[in-house]
């Protein structure tokens, strides 16, 4: 069955031409084999589409019934036949995309069935289906992952579960998630821990809940190197929602996390737009920490409201927001297993087929202008060269003998009071550099 039958031909890459031609449906700016910095944009942005909130969320709120049209989540479908044409609705809709990635959770893909053997059969089953579908259409695998949050066992979290059935509940689902991943060929395995947090402190041991989650992540890695699987195994950081506090709060509190337990180098961070807002930061803020600090992995792109606090994941459609955070990217080097994945959620109202395809086509085309204006950044190099103006001082003799670890304090002090010092202020140049971007932002072509 075909399920977008309006759209007839994978979306073309138009520039400005006229919308009537394509029936409004087209890319303005994401032309998959432009060369921009030294890669085409589709290897750039590495480009993925989320199984779960495209093709297994109803349009459900919690004040309301789904309003979305989903033939196979209808109460009544059996759930096999109900994955199958999903399955075939997301690659169709992969293909005509014409986006090179996806992402799902095992519970996306596969019905759970009565038990975990069940579902095991279930998932391998549609694995294998999925693999026919990649082959036939080219789309590839960008992460798989695990839901250790939804079903009432995980209410009390998964690995932090005071219950230690739960935490080897959740290592079934992971090891045969990152099994099935390592068969498609994925680029990384995710875990974010959606309820690896607590309620109220009144009724939770911190510490405790630490050791068992660094005692999971030490058993994945060890998984992970014992199936040959070498793709990267990334922590998705946020701060709330659904409990009132998560442990991975944002990519600072991870790196610390992953420090402390001896997992640095084994796990990388996912950093989601929406979630670094939750956290009390900016986007750019989380991706360049995660960038200098060594752990950056993978991004999942959306948006938030200024005005809600919560996760809204809307399709991107700032390029003011998400430029400096590409900057960031590329200056580190760019994505290596990681990419760009669509976590991102139509609004309940948007009820057309076709609506999917403006969504992401809209949030496609501001990160593939946010990616030109980075290159601009990148190749003008007047903010690297004002960053390296404002530290000369520590790259010469000064910053040097601070450094040396003989150099002690009371050393330095008596060096300043002796050498009459009276260092003056400078100026951060703020208002400049902000005109700077956003002069760029407005030539980029
Ligand atoms: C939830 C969220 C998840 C993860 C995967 O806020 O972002 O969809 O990306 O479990
Ligand atoms: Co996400």
């Amino acid at each position: 069955m075909v399920f977008f039958p309006d759209i007839a031909e994978p979306v073309p890459f138009a520039g400005t031409a006229p919308s009537d031609e394509t029936g409004g449906l087209a890319y303005r700016v994401y032309d998959p084999s432009r060369v921009v910095a030294g890669k085409t944009m589709a290897e750039q942005l590495r480009i993925a589409v989320c199984y779960w909130h495209s093709f297994n969320w109803p349009g459900a709120d919690i004040f309301g019934h789904g309003t979305f049209d989903r033939p196979w989540l209808e109460p009544g479908v059996d759930p096999m036949d109900g994955a199958m044409a999903k399955q075939d609705a997301a690659f169709e809709f992969f293909a005509k995309l014409g986006t090179p990635y996806y992402c799902f959770h095992d519970v996306d893909m596969a019905p759970e069935g009565t038990d975990l053997r069940e579902f095991r059969s279930n998932l391998d089953a549609m694995v294998d289906r999925a693999g026919e579908k990649m082959a036939e259409t080219g789309v590839e695998l960008l992460w798989g992952t695990a839901n250790l949050f939804s079903h009432p066992r995980y209410a009390a979290g998964a690995a932090t579960n005071p219950d230690p059935d739960v935490f080897t509940h959740a290592a079934a689902q992971v090891r045969q998630m990152l099994e099935a991943t390592h068969r498609l060929g994925g680029h990384n395995y995710v875990l974010w821990g959606g309820r690896e947090g607590y309620e109220t402190l009144l009724n939770t041991r911190m510490t405790q809940e630490a050791d068992q989650l660094a005692r999971f992540l030490h058993l994945v890695a060890d998984h992970k190197r014992s199936i040959g699987f070498d793709g990267t195994l990334l922590i998705e950081p946020k701060p709330q929602e659904p409990t009132k506090h998560q442990y991975d709060y944002d990519s600072a509190t991870v790196h610390g996390f992953l420090e402390r337990y001896d997992l640095l180098g084994e796990y990388f961070v996912n950093i989601e737009v929406n979630h670094a807002t939750l956290s009390g930061h900016s986007f750019h803020h989380e991706v360049a920490y995660a960038v200098d600090n060594g752990i950056f992995g993978s991004v999942d792109a959306n948006r938030g409201d200024p005005q809600n606090g919560w996760d809204t994941d809307q399709f991107p459609n700032s390029v003011d927001d998400l430029a400096p955070a590409v900057y960031e990217i590329l200056r580190g080097g760019g994505f290596t297993t990681g990419g760009f994945n669509f976590d991102t959620k139509l609004r309940r109202q948007s009820i057309d087929r076709t609506d999917l395809f403006h969504g992401h086509v809209g949030g496609i085309d501001t990160l593939a202008r946010a990616l030109l204006v980075a290159e601009a950044m990148l190749d003008d190099g007047t903010l690297e060269a004002a960053r390296d103006r404002r530290y000369a001082g520590w790259a010469g003799d000064k910053g040097a003998h601070i450094m040396d670890p003989a150099t002690t304090l009371a050393g330095l002090a008596d060096a300043a009071v002796e050498g009459g010092s009276d260092p003056k202020p400078v100026s951060g140049r703020q208002e400049w550099l902000e005109n700077h971007v956003n002069a760029m932002t407005w030539s980029v072509s």
